[in-house]
């Protein structure tokens, strides 16, 4: 059998400072690597000179990170990849940054990468590069000689052309995918804008097998929805700790209906925009105040960055003039947290919250919405209102689906809502429970993998 090689820019393979595995990705990879004797490669989060990997060995699964000199982290990751590929993927173009030094540091990080992993790739290892932190770095394995399956994983959206194009390097940059065997976008919407600028950008033709030719070159580029580990979110759900934090909450909310949003303070996720939407829906129905509360969790990120500064400044500010507006002596319309909880807590929230609120202006897919169909009862499940612009939209199409964008469109859906029946409710929320129970983060590892391990071998 092959082994696995997992190469990301943030490793999260359990180790023995942190024993538990980070979240459904750790899980559906951990899994996969201890069963192929694999290898997952990453930065380690440090700034120091970049020396030897270092290798750790944690219940059966080996990780292995090289720590980056600080100009490396600012070139390329708060650069290159938060302030250029980050706004730009998520049709932020006013909030992208053009330095050719991000871009220099990005490509530069890519080598080295290649160079320190390079060594250690054996012949028929299959290899599983991961995000737009590494698009060029199956090119420089390539340059070293390797003629390995390589594969890539987008996360995030794949930008129109005409968004694209804005990249002065975009050329090279897609030039580079084309060095992987297999392509993985998260929708068919991301997939269908690749064709496009494989063919008007790139003389490119889409043939059969989801095969796309380029010159000489044909790969294979297919749509493959990453899940959640869906059965550990429903145990998490009835763990104590999260039966603890659903009793909490319910107490607090002496019988308000609570609507939650949890998302990373990225602007990405149309914070501000939900918080407006909420705040029409109160302007609008003065009779429902004091029966409903929003509780958003929004625990801080990338805070390096002025634009991440500046969307919580905008949310302290937009969060205080909610309740000073509408909040009475004794009811809060909207708490605002800006910390992480454990998954436990967030489980035991999700499944006392009547809404769940996800409004991303865009989204690759976004596994808050799918947290939150996993920690439902059954018998009595809460509505999900969910954005179009999300790529969890094109599986989770019961949801309430509104577009971010109108604060009327997002009132109307907490209206409709609060005075769903509780039979509207479960037929709802049903066939999107089976969705993230059947195509979990294990069938989307299979599945991609699978698509790799047909690539031929060269001979
Ligand atoms: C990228 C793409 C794509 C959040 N707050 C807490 C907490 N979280 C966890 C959530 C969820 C995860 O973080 C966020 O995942 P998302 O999918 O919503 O968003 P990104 O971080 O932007 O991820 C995205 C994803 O990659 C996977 O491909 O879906 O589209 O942007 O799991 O629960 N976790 C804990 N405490 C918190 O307070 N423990």
């Amino acid at each position: 059998m092959s082994r696995l090689i997992v190469i990301s820019n943030r490793v999260s393979a359990p180790t023995a400072d942190q024993p538990g595995a980070q979240g459904g990705l750790a899980v559906a990879l951990t899994a996969a690597l201890r069963e192929a004797d694999g290898i997952w490669f990453g930065w380690s989060g440090d700034t120091g000179e970049t020396g030897e990997l270092k290798f750790e060995t944690y219940d059966g699964v080996t990780s292995a990170t090289i720590d980056l000199p600080e100009q490396d982290v600012e070139e390329y990751y708060d650069g290159y990849a938060n302030r250029t590929l980050w706004p730009l993927f998520h049709y932020r173009l006013g909030l992208t940054e053009f330095e050719r030094d991000f871009q220099g540091g990005y490509e530069r990080v890519n080598r080295v990468f290649g160079d320190v992993i390079g060594p250690h790739i054996q012949p028929d290892d299959l290899i599983w590069v991961h995000d737009y932190h590494m698009i060029p770095l199956g090119w420089v394995l390539r340059q070293r000689g390797l003629t390995n399956r390589i594969g890539f994983f987008l996360h995030i959206p794949w930008p129109p052309t005409r968004l694209l194009t804005a990249l002065p390097e975009h050329r090279r940059l897609v030039e580079a995918l084309f060095a992987y065997d297999v392509i993985g976008f998260q929708s068919d919407e991301w997939l269908e804008t690749f064709h496009d600028y494989v063919i008007s950008e790139m003389g490119g033709s889409i043939g059969k097998n989801e095969h796309i030719t380029v010159g000489g070159r044909t790969i294979r580029a297919i749509a493959c929805p990453i899940g959640i580990d869906a059965k550990e979110f429903v145990a998490s759900a009835g763990s104590s700790q999260a039966r603890t934090t659903h009793a909490r909450m319910v107490e607090s909310s002496i019988g308000r209906s609570l609507i939650v949003g949890v998302d990373r303070l990225d602007y990405s996720k149309g914070l501000e925009e939900h918080f407006n939407g909420y705040q029409r829906y109160l302007e609008t129905h003065p009779d429902a105040h004091s029966n409903v509360y929003l509780l958003q969790i929004a625990p801080p990120s990338r805070a390096q960055v002025q634009s991440y500064q500046d969307i919580r400044a905008q949310l302290d500010a937009l969060s205080g003039r909610i309740n000073g507006a509408f909040a009475d002596i004794d009811w809060v319309p909207l708490r605002y947290v800006n910390q992480g909880f454990s998954r436990d807590m967030l489980a035991g929230v999700y499944r006392a919250a009547r809404i769940g609120l996800v409004t991303p202006l865009r989204d690759g897919m976004n596994l808050v919405a799918k947290e939150y169909v996993a920690a439902q009862d059954p018998e009595d499940p809460g509505v999900l209102i969910l954005s179009q612009f999300a790529g969890a939209a094109a599986q989770l199409g019961n949801a309430l689906l509104v577009n971010p964008y109108s604060p009327d469109d997002i009132a109307d859906a907490i209206e409709r809502a609060l005075a769903m029946s509780r039979e509207e409710r479960i037929a709802r929320w049903r066939p999107m429970f089976e969705n993230v129970r059947d195509e979990d983060v294990i069938w989307w590892r299979k599945r991609f993998t699978k698509a790799l391990m047909a690539v031929p071998i060269p001979a």
